[in-house]
């Protein structure tokens, strides 16, 4: 086993590419969706099952594992991988974000943040230092670098001080990370909001630091696709070919192709777990709301093609049924039917560049969500 981490390019089509990002604990196929696992755990599907349907990798999240149970506590039970029983990558989100738009009264300055819990309002102080310390204690395999991300619309000079910060945060980060062990990543992030020249500044400012890996964050916080896009393209003009890029927090089956076609590796996303929980199937045929009562009747399955079970043998009116019963069964099928659908949308989008037909797969996928469900 090797004990490096490091990007293989393996095909291009366009700007769109086909890779693997390798670690010690195995390889990434890119471009990736990966599931989100917030509490040590992807809400309602077993590890085995999110494995089986072809993750490569999870999200874990610093700022929920250091609230409860404790990133001491984790460390002490053997890490992250031992404790959820997922013995693949698992990338973890530094907290800063989270600490946003979870925590109250929240405190940031140079230092870092300090902040109160969601859960019991208890006062937690974060610092770039600590947040790769818990990431460690976590074992996390690829771990973000502290940042401060703007909300759009904001005004530019907000959005310069914020990504400024970040960048001062990146140095630090990579100083704390030095004290890991070889084989693990840490990844810059990229801010700079909707403003291209700013969006410049903080790529460049992180790839003279130099990461193994960059994000791409502070998108998808408001602004239209378009401008989530056209940012995408500025950055990654920049960003080094060697190296992987992900997109933070993105997004629609629509906007991960769009962004493959910008050159983005890797994506997560609540969307596919939390929507399933809400009642909302992802499908070729676009987005199907299982609470509709057109469906009450319908002994059709979601997809008859599909390779998912629950998408393939379960009727329509059996789904409206258990979550117009809140049944957790009805959550369960519908986070596995979302999650089959994302993953085979990757596998799609990986054979479709290393045949290099991208494009066409992509106008294919677009046609299909809007000819709509039946
Ligand atoms: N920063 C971090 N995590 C994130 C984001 C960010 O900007 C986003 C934005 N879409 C999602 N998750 N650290």
């Amino acid at each position: 086993m090797t004990e490096a981490f490091f990007y293989r390019p393996l095909a291009r089509d366009g700007s769109a590419r086909l890779g693997e990002v390798v670690t010690p604990r195995g390889e990434v196929r890119t471009p990736a969706f990966m599931p989100v696992g917030t509490a040590a755990t992807v809400k309602g599907m077993y590890p085995e099952q999110v494995r089986e349907l072809g993750a490569d990798i999870l999200l874990g999240n610093t700022y929920h594992l250091m609230l409860r149970p404790s990133a001491e506590r984790i460390a002490a039970l053997g890490g992250l991988h031992r404790f959820m029983r997922w013995p693949h990558p698992i990338l973890t989100d530094s907290g800063g974000f989270q600490v946003m738009s979870l925590a109250g009264l929240r405190k940031l300055t140079e230092k870092g943040v300090t902040f109160r819990s969601h859960i019991d309002g208890s006062y937690h102080e974060m610092s770039p230092e600590r947040s790769v310390e818990i990431q460690g204690l976590l074992g996390s395999d690829i771990q973000m670098q502290l940042d401060e991300c703007v909300k759009l619309p904001a005004a530019p000079e907000e959005v310069a001080r914020a990504l400024r910060l970040s960048l001062r945060w990146a140095e630090r980060s990579k100083r704390a990370f030095e004290a890991q062990p070889a084989g693990r990543a840490l990844f810059g992030i990229v801010q700079g909001g909707d403003v291209p020249a700013l969006r410049e500044e903080s790529a460049r400012g992180l790839v003279d630091i130099g990461f193994p890996g960059y994000s791409i964050g502070g998108l998808a916080v408001g602004e239209p696709q378009a401008v989530m896009l056209a940012m995408i393209e500025v950055v990654n003009a920049i960003l080094p070919a060697d190296r992987p890029r992900y997109l933070m927090g993105v997004g629609t089956p629509d906007d991960i192709v769009e962004a493959v076609g910008r050159g983005v590796d890797m994506f997560d996303c609540v969307m596919p777990t939390r929507a399933g929980r809400h009642a909302l199937a992802f499908t070729r045929f676009g987005k199907i709301n299982l609470k509709n009562a057109r469906h009450a009747d319908d002994p059709r399955p979601l997809d008859e093609e599909s390779d998912c079970p629950a998408a393939r043998d379960y009727s329509r009116a059996y789904l409206h049924h258990l979550i117009r019963c809140d049944e957790m069964l009805g959550s369960m099928l519908l986070t596995w039917v979302n999650l089959a659908y994302y993953q085979s949308l990757m596998a799609g989008i990986r054979a479709a560049i290393a045949q290099g037909r991208f494009e066409d797969f992509k106008a294919q996928v677009k046609d299909g969500w809007a000819r709509g469900d039946i």
